[in-house]
């Protein structure tokens, strides 16, 4: 098990602590043309943390939420409300008014620290929402020219921490669900330390010399863990990057020598067609891919450039981080490896029975990060007896390794990016000419899959380019553009049931 002190707080475990351990003087962020040292960070965070204190009025158990593209300052942001006790919740940039209002509304968020390059949709949720009281900018250039800033920069180095207790909350992680109607799950400061002491231990053995790169939002926890909480618990550098486009990612692995990288199997097929071009990555020494499926074909062409396996794992936001996975030294193409230590997975069927070994069923997770939900009625539904029921189907073969069936829901994995047909389909709704329309995921060798629109249009629209170029913008609009159906077709009438239920899967390639 995971022994911690009944008081901790994950924030100062990542900063302060490493100080006092000797790592002051090594590089901890690197982002936005800078390096900062651990003992850099520490300040900066200690600066903040007081202005969000004694000038702002943060007290413990406050949910604050942080709006930013992945850098520095969203990291160091994110420490300072740890280490003032508050509750943190990462929003991704693309967010719209809409989706941060759903966000604060239900986490009953008081507080947002916000890049303030993102602020028009982070005002407009403020004027909705009854919760948010306060809004507040930050530099995420790191220039420092933003009002948080300026209320750290005269502030002391020396930050008092909020002494929490190891299962006091520190964390939400929303999570969009299959309806759109999203789910937040609750962490604790132990949690934060586990992913590393576990998952990035045992399987990455992460050490001082590693520097990490990659591309998931420090929104999503893959990001928050994969390229802040893992480096930082053992010295290692974490390069953040506000674009992690496959070209970006490629440019900082070969400038700083990078060797964990943390992103989704579309990135790494560009990676190897880059390597084909003479791209020198050869500095990776862990290349870990979750979020979609590895296609076997991507996972054997790596280990035959590099030598070296994919890490291919399984993570929930409900269990805050990769649970299932393959090891340097225990690994299969087209398997998702084995529970990693202190984390148990089984195969279900609906009753909640385990079943025969090569039978595909519900993959079912229990362990130590997991998993409760905020004010959600959702919980008995997805959590039986302590144990996690995922949304993906798996099957389990005689030696206990893990391989992936399908997704059981009509959420649609698109280039990593979890996205949730329903979410797009009131998108779509919400436009004048739409009388009627069904979203599904279609395969897409690229991307995994891509998000496709079945639409039925009003009388007097026609469906033509310009048509799917309006709904396409429209989409964009009103959700996080990366949700926009790439392919959108016209239909006279949707397929449905006796009892008018649409039938989605009817609507599949290939159905
Ligand atoms: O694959 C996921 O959905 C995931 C979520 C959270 C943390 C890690 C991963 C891989």
């Amino acid at each position: 098990g995971f022994d911690y002190p009944e008081r901790i707080n994950a924030g100062v475990e990542l900063t302060d602590a490493m100080v006092e351990r000797g790592f002051g003087d090594r590089t901890a962020l690197i982002g936005n043309g800078r390096r900062r040292t651990y003992k850099e960070l520490t300040d900066w965070t200690n600066r903040l943390a007081h202005a969000m204190v004694s000038d702002l009025g943060v007290k413990p158990g406050n949910r604050v939420l942080i709006r930013s593209a992945n850098n520095p300052a969203m990291v160091a942001v994110w420490l300072a409300a740890t280490k003032a006790g508050a509750v943190v919740v990462n929003t991704m940039p693309m967010l719209r008014a809409g989706e941060l209002t759903k966000i604060v509304d239900k986490a009953e968020i008081q507080f947002a620290f916000c890049d303030t390059r993102l602020m028009d949709e982070m005002a407009t949720c403020a004027k909705t929402s009854g919760f948010l009281k306060t809004v507040v900018g930050f530099d995420g250039t790191s220039n420092h020219d933003a009002e948080l800033d300026r209320l750290a920069l005269e502030k002391p180095v020396l930050f008092e921490a909020v002494p929490t207790a190891r299962d006091d909350v520190a964390l939400l992680g929303f999570t969009s669900g299959t309806t759109g109607s999203p789910k937040a799950t609750i962490h604790f400061h132990r949690d934060i330390l586990i992913i590393a002491d576990g998952y990035a231990k045992e399987v990455l053995g992460v050490t001082p010399e590693d520097v990490f790169v990659g591309s998931p939002p420090l929104a999503f926890t893959f990001g928050l863990g994969g390229l802040a909480v893992f480096p930082l618990r053992f010295g290692a550098a974490a390069t953040l990057l506000e674009n992690a486009s496959p070209p970006n990612m490629i440019e900082i692995i070969q400038k700083f020598k990078a060797t964990v990288c943390f992103t989704a199997p579309t990135a790494y097929r560009v990676m190897l067609r880059a390597m084909d071009e003479g791209a020198d990555l050869s500095s990776l020494r862990a290349a870990v891919s979750a979020g979609e499926t590895l296609p076997a074909p991507v996972y054997d062409e790596w280990q035959q450039k590099t030598g070296k396996p994919m890490l291919d794992g399984i993570g929930a936001t409900e269990m805050l981080h990769i649970f299932v996975t393959n090891r340097f030294d225990d690994h299969r193409p087209a398997c998702t490896g084995k529970p990693v230590t202190g984390y148990e997975a089984r195969v279900i069927d609906d009753a909640g029975a385990e079943v025969p070994r090569g039978t595909v069923g519900r993959l079912a997770v229990r362990g130590p990060t997991g998993c409760r939900y905020l004010a959600d009625d959702r919980q008995t539904g997805y959590v039986l007896d302590g144990w996690n029921i995922t949304g993906d189907a798996f099957s389990m073969d005689e030696d206990g390794y893990l391989h992936f069936a399908a997704r059981n829901d009509d959420m649609i994995v698109s280039s990593g990016y979890n996205i949730a047909g329903p979410e797009v389909e009131a998108a779509l709704l919400s436009h004048d000419a739409v009388a009627e329309c069904a979203v599904v995921g279609q395969p897409d060798a690229e991307r995994g899959s891509i998000v496709e629109a079945h639409v039925v249009l009003g009388e007097g629209h026609t469906g033509d380019a310009a048509m799917v170029k309006a709904l396409q913008d429209h989409v964009k609009a009103v959700i996080a553009p990366f949700k926009y159906p790439r392919s959108v077709k016209f239909l006279d009438a949707l397929p449905k049931t006796e009892s008018g239920k649409i039938q989605r899967f009817r609507l599949k390639s290939g159905a």
